[in-house]
Order: structure tokens, then sequence, then C-alpha cells
């Protein structure tokens, strides 16, 4: 990610913040969150991608006195008995006698592309200083996803709680707005995750077989992210067959794969911290029944039709309708368990409202699935895309999905999981 990108992603948010308090005095404040001790941190998505920094415990902090905007970065300061326990390559550092930013802040600056990065000592007297102009603070409401979301509350209850007569704002409908249209960097970084979740799924193609648990493909999904430095999934990797292939969610992944089965595979990575979320259906056997075809062909046939349907300005409801209209001619709406799309960014489910119209350069799913609970036949076929002014770009063309190419590739010698 360029510094220029990060630049240019914080001076709309400001403009933005600027419209909403009507060009009054306010704050706004963004906190990183922090992991629990042996967690793997994740900091939060909006944090991330307003300063493209995962450091624990940091604040990107906005205040407009009615003139002009200061932006700056709190980090936790230097602390050698916390690095004994964790990595910490960037901290606040300190300002040395003469008030000037020592070694480490000015290595600090440089690093985050801020302007002023201070340490997080100086947090509450920095919020609390103008308050007798600031009527406003931009606070993130929602509970971010994923680790360090208890500390994420913990922290913004502290800050209403030492300000009680400052209107707290919901920031995050602006930041979601934002996060909305992506950027070169960030389609081409989506890009970089679908290409390793087709990996993921043609590993698969490789040695599915009846007689292995789906927790073995899901090793194989694992060992293909976690080979390509990629340090997390997008969410826990589905691998549903049979009856399990109608749960949407199910990620526990522990029955033995059976014959003739239709098996869920529903995964994605971040990588660099963009998500990706692929999902095919593959006959446990090599063959689809005659019975899973005609539900596959249909599947396909409605996904195909909701990607013609995107373009710009359209909606993700107007899509389900689509899909829901298409189901119904064929007689199948009683399977149809959920919506097609998503969309997908640094999380896996951007929280987009699905009345929103698609702007040009915002990434989505194609999902479209039928579940035939009694039948223990479930179908789910996504792909991932880029919307266009006139159409889309499909990110994920080149994982194969018809029948033919699909039990073609099933019917290869299957492949041993041993590595
Ligand atoms: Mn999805």
């Amino acid at each position: 990610m360029t510094k220029d990108n990060l630049n240019l992603r914080r001076e709309k948010l400001k403009k933005n913040l600027n419209n909403l308090s009507n060009g009054k005095p306010f704050l706004s404040i963004i906190f990183s969150g922090s992991s629990h001790a042996l967690d793997r941190f994740v900091p939060d998505s909006t944090f991330f991608y307003f300063t493209g920094l995962e450091i624990q415990n940091a604040s990107y902090v906005i205040l407009f006195d009615g003139q002009r905007f200061y932006d700056a970065l709190f980090l936790p300061p230097p602390n050698p008995m916390r690095e004994r326990y964790e990595p910490i390559e960037i901290s606040s550092g300190h300002l040395d006698k003469s008030g000037n930013a020592d070694s480490t802040r000015k290595k600090a600056i440089r690093q985050t592309g801020f302007e002023a990065v201070h340490s997080n000592y100086e947090l509450m007297d920095f919020l609390t200083k103008p308050l007798n102009i600031v009527k406003e603070i931009y606070l993130d409401f929602s509970i971010p996803q994923g680790a360090g979301s208890e500390s994420a509350a913990a922290f913004y209850k502290e800050i209403r709680e030492k300000m009680p007569h400052i209107v707290p704002k919901n920031l995050k409908d602006i930041a979601i707005k934002l996060r909305n249209i992506k950027d070169s960097s960030e389609i081409s970084k989506i890009k970089k995750a679908v290409e390793i979740a087709i990996e993921a799924q043609n590993a698969i193609m490789d040695i599915l077989t009846p007689g292995i648990y789906e927790y073995e493909v899901e090793a194989v999904v694992k060992y293909i992210f976690t080979r390509r430095g990629t340090q997390r999934e997008s969410f826990a990797t589905i691998i549903g067959s049979g009856k399990n292939s109608t749960i949407l969610h199910y990620n526990q992944n522990r029955k033995l794969i059976g014959k003739n089965e239709t098996v869920v595979c529903d995964l994605g990575v971040q990588k660099d911290g963009y998500c990706s979320d692929l999902t095919r259906t593959f006959p446990s056997s090599g063959k689809f029944t005659k019975e899973q075809r005609k539900y596959y062909e249909i599947v396909l046939e409605a996904q195909n039709l909701a990607i013609k349907t995107i373009k710009e300005g359209v909606t993700i409801s107007h899509i389900n309708k689509v899909v829901a209209e298409f189901y119904k001619s064929k007689g199948v709406a009683q399977y149809n368990f959920h919506g097609v799309s998503h969309h997908l960014g640094i999380d896996v489910h951007d929280g987009i409202n699905v009345d929103e119209p698609l702007m040009e350069d915002s990434v989505i799913t194609v999902e479209p699935g039928l579940y035939n609970q009694s039948r223990r036949i479930g179908f789910r076929i996504e792909d991932d895309v880029v919307v266009k002014k006139n159409g889309v770009e499909i990110i994920s063309r080149d994982l194969i999905k018809d029948i033919a190419e699909i039990e073609k590739r099933l019917s290869k010698p299957r492949k041993k999981i041993i590595f």
C-alpha cells in the first residue's frame, strides 16, 4: 500500500467528517484493538483501511479545531518488558529534553507516513484539551470484528466516560461508504487473495475422494494458505459433505466423506489485509448423480444470470430478486436459503447495505446456492467480481465450474495427502 493511497483515504475521511459536522470543530478516534496474549493480532479493519498499519493499541486521531485539521497517530511507547513477548517494530519513542522527536519517534514518523506521532501517554491529554471547542466526537460504535473487539469496546467506553458532555457520533457509516469503492492497490490485493484461494480449490480437486475426512480436505486448504505466506483465513473454511453441504456455515469439518455426496468447499484467505471468498461444490465420487446435476445446472445458470445483472447502479437486493425469480420459475424456490452477494474487502463481509447501489470498483461475491436438506444435497457456486460501469470483471474466472470440466479434473488419479 503506497503512502499516497493512505493519505488520499485520510483526506476523504476528513472531508466527509467536516461535511457531517457542518464545519464545526470535532474529534475522531479510530482504535486498532489488541489481541489476547497468545492470539495473532488482527487490526480493526477501519483502522487498517486508513493507516495500513498492524499495530496493537494504536489510535488514529483527527482533531478539527474549526480552522485546520490535526492528524495524529498514537502508538504504544517503547517497552522493553513487552518486547520480550512480542516484536515491536514501531513504537512512539519519546520527546527529548528540548521537545524534539527522538530517533525512535522519527523512525515511526518515517515508517507510518504520519506527520505527527505521539505516545499513548499523551492521548488523553490530546483528547481533553480542546474540549472547550469540540462538541462532537466520532467513534466506531459497532464492535469491530475479530480479535481485539473487547479491547476496542473498552477503549471507546473509557473515551465516552471521560467526555460525558460531548456528543458521540458514529464513524462506521462514513468508513464503510469510503471502503465501498476499492482503489487499484486494494483490487490487486484482493486478486492475490483470490489467486491463493483458487490454488486451494484446485488442490481439493486433486485429492477429493470418498473415504477421507472433511478435515483432511481442510488441511490441504490450510497448507496452501500458509505456504503462500498468509496469516489468516477470511473465515473458518467450510468443507461440508452430504447433509453438511446443506448447512450454510457448517465449519466443524468432522465427517467422513461418503460416496456420491455433494461437497461444498467455501474458503478464502486474507492476503496483505484483503480477503477472498470462493465456493465450489464437487461430487465426492468424481461424477454428479443425475439428481445432483439437475441442481448444479440451475445454480450455475442462476450465477450466470446474477453476473449478467451486475453493473454500477444495481443493488444487491435487485440481484437477490432476479435470482429468486429465476429459482421460482424452475420450481426450486424452497431450496434458496440466502442472498446472492456481499461486499468483499478487508472484511470478508464488508458491511455495505444491500440497498446501496453498487459503485464502479466495488468488489462483491456472486454466490447463489440451493439446499435440499431432506435429499442431503447442497450446492453453492461463488465467484468474486469487480463491479464496472457496464458489467463486471470476474476475478476468479480461472477457477473451473462447468460440470464437464470438474468431472474431467476429478477423473484424474487421486493424489495422496502427503507432504
Ligand atoms: Mn461469501
